[in-house]
């Protein structure tokens, strides 16, 4: 080729870590809370990998009091012999050579994980120390690595203090790692016991039998996660306090050429598809042709025994994918290599295999499943569950058909109510939908008219979790909601037709308040669950208090801030507390609330999708006994942080 091409002296070689602390964006995302977190999970994938594959069974967490993490497993111990091309050990190359992941090759596991993550090294790149024991053949080896400025201020990054030194004797197996996340790359450097509690709960589920310890000494909190009935007690565990249709979950399970799959299947008495699907322990969010391959032969299958078991007449049609899915919760999980993810957040799987192998294995497995004679009765209701549905769905498509007949007359009524923005710009506008009318006019007077548009709602709208698709749709708030971005919903549903790439819900800081937005949130999670995943619902947060005196005023958002407040204000000093937003006049709302310069948004995220479901079920669900508990347990749930990122702006 001609003389643009690239020579050898143009390509810049980065010293291998030192590549990591220039971009560590590029290696975990982020210098947050959840880059922060993604250094642990790179460290603890290792374990996994090797517990998994039958090689110990226990590893622990410990967040230590300095700030520090440990990470322990009982497993074989990093090889500690000398690499043979690199002339280092095997614990040096895995946590300085990029890439190597804790993984010489492939051959050692049968599905090596490191098919996701960055591997250990990007640790010990972002790490200020970092200290490796292994225990292995009756010995016991240790070795330091750590990140330092030269004279001339560069950081060398993840630096072998010196080779990998024999210590002493050992009779034990397994691989110990602390590590110091460096406070020169981080911007958060706390970790969150939560955070950290929930995947080890998950990754306990997807790793049937393997122990999970954790132990907090910062605040003496222990856990310890093992289930023997793996992703069956995952099912179970999603399913709490809804009423299930069987008692055991469906398992089913198998292996292909590049493929190999577990899935456990149970149907309860709610409308909606509760799935959730994971690559290589990953979970993949946005779904993805794994998903597709399990729903293809799902229904395939099932309509083929509906046909042939006569539940489908002869001039009947088949069911549709959709009736086989309300009330359906699935945990899907498979491995496989060289995985392509895809989509908004790379969280959906790409690879076109996934579908062909997903869908032969469930076929071949879900079709012995139904031959067996003592699945009789849970095919039949599984069937039964999709006749009612088909049944719901031809209804609702009436009610659609109707209410598209009404809809000249109907927009009239809808747009009324609704203050719109003058710009047509979508990136740029928000929609604010606001508790009650009074508050809806201050909103309406306060705000930027060209980018703000002003929704007030009357009552509360009903409980979406309790109703199906039909009823949902005749309630006037929420086709209001409907009506007002633009979107459609359910199948309909289109996120490029989205009029407000904000939307931001804004009610009082009370119970009530509370209500109206987990009723918001449940209607968005269960038929616009885009709006959420891609980002744009928003809550707005008012101050709780207005602290002031003659010419001083300044607005309090928590009760932990007010102390400081009233020392600014000083001697003298009166506080407001506002029960309602209703209560502050337009410029107050704008000033606190929705000016875009100062006010504070919270992000909702679906982060945590398992988590977030089985919160809203469990709080919006009929089961009474598990509301209680849920509550009684998660005393300060408005504030659930598996929920909400916090974000300025
Ligand atoms: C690799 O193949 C030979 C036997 O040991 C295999 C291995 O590397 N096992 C292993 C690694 N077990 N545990 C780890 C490990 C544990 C932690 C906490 C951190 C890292 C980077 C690896």
């Amino acid at each position: 080729m001609s003389g643009n091409s690239y020579e050898s002296k143009d390509i810049v070689v980065l010293e291998g870590l030192d590549a990591v602390r220039l971009r560590p964006g590029m290696y975990i995302g982020t210098t947050g809370s959840k880059g922060l977190h993604h250094l642990l999970w790179e460290i603890v994938d290792n374990s996994i990998d090797e517990v998994s594959n039958g090689f110990g069974n226990k590893i622990s967490i410990t967040l230590n009091t300095d700030g520090s993490a440990t990470v322990e497993d009982n497993g074989r111990g990093i090889p500690v012999d000398l690499h043979p091309t690199l002339k280092k050990s095997g614990v040096e190359v895995v946590f300085t050579q990029l890439h190597a992941g804790g993984k010489f090759n492939n051959d050692n596991y049968g599905y090596s994980g490191g098919l996701h993550g960055v591997g250990a090294s990007v640790t010990n790149a972002l790490s200020e120390w970092l200290k490796v024991t292994v225990c292995k053949d009756g010995k016991k080896y240790t070795m330091d690595f750590a990140s330092f400025a030269d004279e001339n201020g560069k950081i060398h990054s993840g630096v072998a203090l010196k080779p990998l030194t024999l210590i002493g004797e050992s009779n034990k197996t397994g691989t110990t790692v602390t590590f110091m996340p460096d406070i020169r790359v981080f911007k958060e450097l706390t970790f969150n016991y939560d955070i950290i509690a929930k995947r080890a709960r998950e990754l306990a589920f997807l790793n049937k039998g393997i122990i999970i310890e954790l132990c907090d000494k910062r605040t003496k909190q222990t856990d310890t996660f093992c289930f023997e009935g793996g992703l069956k007690d995952f099912t179970l565990y999603l399913n709490e306090g809804k009423n299930k249709l069987f008692n055991s979950p469906i398992h089913l399970e198998g292996e292909s050429n590049s493929v190999k799959l577990e899935a456990s299947i149970q149907y309860t008495d709610s409308y909606t598809e509760n799935s959730f699907s994971y690559v290589n322990n990953i979970p993949t969010t946005e779904g993805g042709t794994h998903e597709t391959g399990f729903r293809t032969a799902w229904t395939k299958v099932f309509n083929e025994y509906a046909r042939a078991n006569s539940f489908l007449k002869e001039k009947e049609q088949n069911f549709l994918g959709e009736d086989f899915r309300e009330g359906i919760t699935v945990v899907l999980a498979i491995k496989m290599r060289s995985v392509q993810f895809e989509g908004q957040t790379k969280t959906k799987l790409g690879n076109p295999e996934a579908r062909v192998e997903v869908e032969a294995i469930i076929t071949k497995e879900l079709t012995k499943f139904l031959k067996s004679q003592e699945n009789e009765k849970i095919a039949e209701i599984i069937i039964n569950k999709a006749k009612a549905a088909a049944k719901v769905r031809e209804s609702a498509r009436k009610a659609k058909e109707l209410a598209r007949a009404k809809n000249s007359v109907d927009n009239y009524n809808l747009v009324g109510k609704l203050s719109a923005c003058t710009s047509r710009k979508k990136e740029q506008c928000e929609l604010f939908i606001v508790e009650g009318d009074s508050a809806g006019g201050s909103a309406k007077m306060g705000r930027d008219r060209n980018i703000q548009a002003i929704l007030p709602l009357k009552g509360k709208p009903l409980n979406a979790e309790k109703k199906r698709i039909d009823q949902v749709l005749a309630n006037e708030e929420i086709r209001t909601i409907i009506s007002a971005l633009e979107t459609g919903l359910g199948e309909d549903f289109d996120i490029s037709n989205l009029r407000y790439h904000k939307v931001i819900i804004l009610s009082d800081a009370d119970q009530d308040g509370a209500h109206i937005r987990a009723i918001l949130l449940t209607f968005f999670f269960r038929y616009m669950k885009k709006l959420i995943t891609d980002g744009h619902v928003y809550i707005g947060l008012p101050p709780l208090y207005k602290v002031f005196k003659r010419d001083i005023e300044e607005y309090v958002y928590s009760d932990a801030e007010l102390p400081d407040a009233v020392k600014r204000v000083g001697k003298g000093y009166q506080i407001q507390r506002y029960k309602g937003l209703g209560e502050m006049n337009p410029e107050q709302l704008w000033d606190t609330t929705m000016n875009p310069n100062k006010r504070t948004l919270v992000k909702v995220g679906i982060d945590d999708a398992a988590e977030a479901e089985k919160m809203i079920t469990t709080l919006m669900g009929d089961n009474i006994e598990a509301r209680k508990v849920y509550i009684s347990e998660h005393a300060n749930f408005n504030k659930d942080e598996s929920l909400f990122d916090e974000l300025k702006g």
